[in-house]
């Protein structure tokens, strides 16, 4: 079904949007099968309460005041540099090179291929951000998989766009650098990982490469299979770039609020002024394949206070 739909876009922007109406009532589809709603905004933007779990107020409790902190790898020149947030809780990116890369497809009209030029090597974290790296930095732990005997790695949820924003500010605060959420240019070309087909393992990903909804899978095998939920993070391979989880396992915040992409060549773009929401990315555990995809978009209309089970972040250091 998938390739006849690649097709029928393939055939202009009218057939785009009618894919894009048909992936949004497939996900309602889905939506009203499970009795949840969509967590994310794809693509007309809504994106309601999550029913999964009850609200969370972040606590936010105070940070020690004198967290044990190292920074090594980048005095070297080595492509990793791994943070010490204390008591044994690390963080590790991997650097990224700076070059110029295609940005977007010619699957869906709001992914209108454009080039794009990151002017400076960064560095991405090679996994989202885990529970027990949240705990350290935030004192506090949001997630609704936190129960499990191996929550401390992984991912954080039910974080919003602001929690993420502040983990990164305290983290900075912590290590002396600029820990912030990368920019949607700097995720796509993280996940791509110098690759242009529509997944950084292929045209296609196998159950056994990222944690997604395989097609035909029920919620019932989903549970049976240990997949109806967030998998600890290093579970599934990494891309060319050594970066995990690229594709499922949590959706990713990223900096840019949403808005069109300009026609022309661009440098490190930042995204626009403002847009009807933030930037979201990857597909998670509940997601259908063609929502890993590397250049699909979506985004949250409420990023100060969306917390979903299967919205999460990861870090990106200049
Ligand atoms: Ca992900």
């Amino acid at each position: 079904m998938r390739r006849a739909l690649l097709s029928m876009v393939a055939g202009g922007v009218a057939a785009a949007l009618l894919l894009a109406g048909l992936v949004w009532m497939s996900a309602a589809r889905r939506a009203s099968r499970s009795g949840k709603t969509p967590t994310t905004g794809t693509p007309s933007g809504i994106s309601p309460a999550s029913k999964d779990a009850p609200p969370v107020v972040p606590a936010n409790p105070p940070i020690p005041e004198k967290p044990t902190v190292i920074v090594s790898g980048a005095a070297q020149g080595s492509d990793r540099v791994t943070l010490n947030l204390g008591d044994g809780v690390t963080l590790e990116l991997a650097r990224i090179p700076a070059e110029t890369f295609l940005m977007g497809s010619l699957i869906k009209y709001d992914e209108k291929q454009h080039e794009v030029t990151i002017s400076k090597p960064f560095y991405m974290g090679i996994h989202l951000v885990t529970q027990e790296q949240y705990q350290a930095v935030m004192g506090t732990n949001p997630s609704q998989f936190k129960d499990r005997e191996d929550s401390a790695r992984r991912p954080v949820e039910q974080v919003s766009w602001s929690d993420a924003v502040e983990f990164c500010k305290k983290l900075s605060e912590k290590t002396g650098r600029n820990a912030r959420l990368p920019t949607e240019a700097e995720w796509e070309y993280a996940c791509r990982a110098g690759t242009t087909t529509e997944y950084s393992f292929g045209d296609a990903i196998s159950a056994e490469q990222a944690n997604f909804r395989p097609e035909g899978m029920s919620e019932e095998e989903m549970r049976a299979k240990n997949r109806a939920g967030t998998t600890p993070v290093g579970t599934f391979p990494a891309n060319a770039w050594g970066l995990y989880d690229m594709h499922g396992n949590v959706s990713e915040w990223c900096a840019d609020w949403y808005g069109e992409y300009p026609a022309e060549a661009v440098t490190d773009p930042q995204g626009p002024e403002e847009g009807p929401g933030r930037v979201i990315r990857s597909g998670a555990f509940n997601s259908d394949l063609w929502e890993l995809r590397s250049t699909l978009r979506q985004w949250n209309t409420k990023p100060d206070d969306s917390r979903h089970s299967t919205l999460g972040f990861r870090i990106a250091l200049d």
